[in-house]
């Protein structure tokens, strides 16, 4: 009997699957087609865990769908711009190019060495010219759209990367790839006009079922849809209207005060020749160092000063203070306030702690204390009080009519404000796409015309540690002329943010090698959407709102049909190790190199699908792998045994005449495909696994000589392990004499009537007097028929008021249930 042994096995079937080109797949209109995708990975040196389990999950869902009969789209390509590139480079002297190059090759036969279905036919890579091209390309189209544009901000700038951050890159404060605190940078750059498409992408997470209910959420927070009101407050002595955006139209006669962020661009003027222009000024550069979510923070203390001038409350004519605060925030609505203590927390306590009056507008049904006691705001509805002529409204109402008043009258209007910002998409690094724009001196910005695609990243650039991009060092890149007057002039040095390129990948996988367009449209059509994605959590918001935004576009466009781009998506749980995610810096990865060196391939994957559901975190078991190899080669040594008995037999496919074990044998047989079906398509990897290992378990049991039965038991048992382990399967599928690739063979049938359970009828006694007859499966076990018959109703009048004594058993027979 030969001995399992991966290391010649799993070589072997993945040199023939890649010269067969059995993964190669094209457009076919006959059959209904399946788009399964996982994220693509940055080219950072080598494989970790998390991108095994990745690829490991999208792998059994490509093989099962290709398996029930779809045309399975299953690319891979490479995320290859980005900083770690650069920062290599300055580093340690490597280039980009090569750098990228070599981790590329690297992770590329590790890949290969998982045995994952891929079309690497299709391989993409966002750092060469054929694909980076039509990312400028598509940069273009934006531009023409009116979707991108380039305006003075003020940005978030990481010293230590040199680079501007979009808002999504900065986490408590700090940049998301080096922890070093963000500052404030006022600077011009160019910005994709996402907010225009704010209510689209939250209407259409309705349409999404296919996702999880968790990713919708931060995606609807995300965009923070809020209704309210726009409201206009002349301020006094000026011509100056100062708007405000407010939820709470309602509790306009209870706003004593204004509150502007420091960073308003009107805060100059204002203050300017103020008693106290010093001192604010101080606070204002106190304040402006801060950043957004300490700022914000429910447990900051509310700091502020008056700056002298006075606004006009549009409805009451009354004039409140106009006062600069920390918690008031640049970047949403208009950043200035009006102020309502009573009803607002926050302004609640700025009040309290400078002195200034808090007066009720809405009366809380619940409360007796007076005004003046209000222990905090009272966030909740009410009546109007104190509000002149909306007096004795129900808030919600007089929200209405204060809108439609004020509308009458042009000082204010309903409003809808969203959270979302437009998203930043230049960087001043070198290592990504170039923006292709031109700056003339007499026309201004002009796009690169289409036919001098693409702007190529020069490789001869010298990279330095001054914080200034190589490419505005790099004279005959900089210096150009101008597509429109011919004049002098200089290319945009900004490259793209990484998160463009991978906002539109999904779609270049359709038509990878189209020197024409950046997609064929009728060939998008055929594949978009994708069916399954699947990748990480942390790209819950980023990437995958990116990626809906860049669809719409290009479906507005009039570029592809479908509007989102993810049918369905799945959501990975970490790998953990010792309770703790897998990470370098923790210093507790294990390496999947040394995992598949040590036990295969196949059973690396068998580990990590056995060893949690997919969206769950994974604990990683040196145990767990042992056992998943165990089990491969208790398999491979049943199908051993059997095979010479069964390679030259018919199978059965036919519950005629079987009777005892081989019946039992048939039915646990196809009880378990029909489990296994079910468990892959709610992706219950590890659930299917262990149907199957306990119908192998039955199998070791039967002693039976039916070898048509056995060979469909065999046939069976390696067709529902191809997509799990596929090279296991492969050789075990030719061991029993199978023509073809095991990859190439269709799911097999449940055949219902194996799953039949046969049934028997069992007379009911009571104290020796048959009472009634019941049916059960001949399988019952004793307790269960002990039970069943106890509780059976019909049974009750003869035992009410009376102790059960003993139950007697006659096998296939009756119960006699003794009471007294
Ligand atoms: C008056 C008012 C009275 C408010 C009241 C609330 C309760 P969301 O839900 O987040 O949209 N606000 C507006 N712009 C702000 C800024 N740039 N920085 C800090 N706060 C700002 O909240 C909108 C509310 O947040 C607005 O409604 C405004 O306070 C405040 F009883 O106006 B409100
Ligand atoms: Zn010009």
């Amino acid at each position: 009997m030969r001995t399992y042994d991966f290391r010649q096995i799993e070589p072997k079937w993945q040199k023939h699957w890649d010269e067969s080109e059995l993964y190669k797949v094209a457009e076919d209109p006959d059959k209904p087609k399946y788009y399964c995708l996982e994220m693509l990975p940055y080219p950072s040196g080598r494989l970790h865990m998390g991108h095994v389990r990745n690829y490991a999950i999208g792998d059994v869902v490509a093989r099962f769908q290709s398996m029930n009969g779809f045309n399975v789209l299953h690319p891979m390509g490479w995320d290859a711009f980005g900083l770690p590139a650069e920062n290599a480079a300055i580093q340690r002297g490597v280039h980009p190019v090569l750098w990228t190059k070599e981790n590329i090759a690297y992770m590329k036969q590790q890949l290969k060495r998982l045995g994952l279905s891929y079309d690497w036919s299709r391989e993409i890579t966002s750092c060469l010219p054929d694909y980076y091209r039509w990312t400028q390309w598509l940069f273009l189209q934006f531009y023409r759209a009116g979707l991108a544009y380039k305006s003075g901000a003020a940005v978030n700038w990481c010293p230590s990367c040199g680079t501007v951050l979009a808002n999504e890159q900065v986490v408590a404060g700090n940049c998301e790839r080096c922890d070093t605190p963000v500052e404030k940078k006022h600077l011009e750059q160019w910005f994709f006009r996402i907010t225009s498409y704010a209510q689209r992408l939250l209407d259409n997470l309705q349409k999404l079922d296919g996702w999880p209910d968790k990713v919708k959420t931060m995606q609807h927070n995300w965009i923070g849809r809020s209704e309210g009101a726009m409201l206009k407050f002349a301020i006094d002595g000026t011509d100056k209207i100062l708007e405000v955006f407010t939820t709470r139209p309602d509790t306009i006669y209870g706003a004593t005060f204004m509150v502007m962020a420091p960073e308003h661009p009107w805060v100059e003027e204002l203050i300017d020749g103020a008693d106290n222009e010093a001192e604010i000024r101080r606070f204002i550069a106190q304040v402006v160092h801060e950043d957004e979510i300490s700022r914000t923070a429910e447990d900051t203390e509310k700091l502020g000063i008056f700056t002298g001038k006075y606004c006009i409350n549009p409805l009451s004519g009354e004039r409140i203070p106009i006062w600069l605060g920390n918690y008031v925030l640049m970047g949403y609505g208009t950043g200035a306030i009006m102020a309502v203590p009573a009803h607002d927390q926050r302004d609640f306590e700025f009040a309290r702690k400078y002195d200034i009056p808090v007066r009720l507008v809405i009366q809380d049904p619940q409360a007796e204390s007076a005004e003046d006691e209000l222990p905090a705001a009272y966030e909740g509805s009410g009546v109007l009080v104190n509000s002149d002529r909306f007096s004795g409204l129900e808030n919600n109402r007089a929200m209405e009519k204060i809108i439609d008043y004020l509308e009458t009258k042009q000082l204010g209007e309903f409003k809808v404000q969203y959270r979302l910002r437009d998203w930043l998409i230049s960087r001043q690094r070198y290592w990504g796409a170039p923006i292709p724009m031109i700056n003339c001196e007499k026309c201004g910005l002009v796009p690169v015309p289409e036919k001098d695609l693409p702007v190529i990243l020069p490789e001869d650039v010298e990279f330095g540690t001054d914080g200034k991009s190589p490419l505005s060092k790099h004279e005959s890149f900089v210096n150009t002329t101008c597509p429109t007057c011919g004049g002098k002039a200089s290319r945009e040095t900004d490259t793209m943010d990484t998160f463009v390129c991978s906002s539109w990948y999904f779609l270049r996988y359709c038509d990878p090698h189209n020197g024409k367009q950046a997609v064929d449209k009728d060939v998008a059509d055929y594949w978009m959407p994708v069916d399954q994605y699947i990748g990480g959590v942390e790209h819950a918001i980023l990437h995958l709102m990116y990626a809906r935004f860049f669809t719409m576009v290009l479906h507005d466009l009039g570029l592809v049909e479908s509007e989102e781009p993810f049918a369905n998506l799945l959501t990975q749980g970490m790998v953990l190790k010792d309770g703790i995610k897998m990470s370098k810096s923790k210093g507790n990865v294990v390496d999947p190199d040394r995992i598949v060196e040590r036990y295969g391939a196949d059973t690396a994957r068998l580990f990590i699908l056995f060893a949690a559901p997919p969206d769950r975190d994974l604990e990683w078991s040196e145990s767990g792998v042992e056992g998943a190899y165990r089990f491969i080669n208790r398999v491979w040594r049943l199908v051993q045994d059997y095979s010479p008995r069964v390679q030259k037999v018919q199978p059965t496919r036919s519950n005629d005449g079987l009777v005892g074990q081989d019946k039992d044998l048939r039915r646990a047989m196809h009880q378990t495909l029909s489990k296994v079906k079910g468990d892959i398509q709610r992706f219950n990897f590890n659930t299917a696994i262990s149907s199957i290992m306990e119908y192998v378990n039955a199998f070791y049991q039967y002693d039976g000589d039916n070898m048509y039965l056995c060979r469909e038991g065999l046939e069976t048992l390696v067709l529902m392990l191809a997509p799990f382990v596929p090279h296991l399967a492969e050789e075990l599928w030719q061991e029993l004499g199978g023509r073809g690739s095991v990859h190439k063979m269709v799911w097999p049938q449940v055949d219902e009537e194996a799953l039949q359970v046969e049934e028997m009828t069992i007379v009911l006694q009571v104290n020796g007097k048959v009472r009634d007859r019941v049916t059960v499966p001949v399988d019952i076990t004793d307790d269960e028929l002990k039970k069943l018959a106890t509780s059976q109703e019909s049974l009750a009048p003869f035992m009410e008021g009376k102790d059960v004594v003993k139950v007697i058993l006659v096998p296939k027979k009756l119960v006699n249930i003794v009471v007294r």
